[in-house]
């Protein structure tokens, strides 16, 4: 898939601020500063999403258009430790209020840090997204910062703390532009 049109169309809270054209929405999820921002502008080839070295950013729901098709949903990380017990719980509910009430959530991204690994909240996240029976895409980013000798034992570390097989660990580096073409193709098999 080429995405030739890419735009910022609403942020909000609740599901009563949300698209009502009840296009299919894909939904990008990780812990703030795992890369999610960036990946979403490396996947739309233009910077839609706000990137920070600064976490804790995103505090609403985003949504942006993708050719007219469909939307890519961004939502604030989690696990970020400067923001307040009260936000992140605020944070949680309303994250949980998309994914368990949003009828045209067609798929999720999980982003993992490739180097860090799944974190004991992307776990969760992850059993969370099962129990739903959403489908889950999982997405390794900044894979430019493993050198290839430490590569393959990464990757098992992920496959084997997740529980996945290899076919479906997504390895991306928004910043070397890898994986991208792969993740670009599964979009077009989801909302194409
Ligand atoms: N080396 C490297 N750094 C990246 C990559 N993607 C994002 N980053 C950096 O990681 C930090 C957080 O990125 P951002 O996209 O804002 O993360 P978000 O909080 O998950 O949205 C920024 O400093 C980015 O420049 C990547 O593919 N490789
Ligand atoms: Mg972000």
């Amino acid at each position: 898939m080429i995405i030739k049109k890419a735009d910022y169309v609403i942020g909000g809270t609740k599901l009563n601020h949300f698209p009502t054209d009840n296009l299919n929405e894909l939904l990008f999820v990780g812990r703030s500063n795992v890369g999610k921002s960036s990946f979403i502008n490396s996947l739309a080839n233009k910077k839609i999403a706000r990137t920070s070295s600064n976490p804790g950013k995103t505090q609403v729901i985003n949504f942006f258009l993708i050719n007219e098709a469909f939307y890519f949903v961004d939502v604030p990380g989690y696990g970020y430790a400067r923001v307040s017990k009260d936000k992140k719980d605020e944070f949680g509910v309303m994250i949980e209020n998309y994914i368990t009430n949003r009828g045209n959530l067609k798929a999720v991204f999980l982003l993992v840090d490739f180097k860090v690994g799944p974190t004991k909240d992307d776990l969760l996240m992850y059993e969370f997204l099962k129990y739903y029976n959403k489908k889950i895409y999982i997405v390794a980013t900044k894979c430019d910062k493993v050198n290839m000798s430490n590569t393959i034992k990464t990757k098992k570390m992920i496959l084997n703390k997740l529980g996945i097989e290899e076919k479906d660990l997504l390895i991306t580096s928004s910043e070397k532009k890898i994986g991208i073409d792969k993740v670009l193709n599964l979009i077009e098999e989801l909302v194409g």
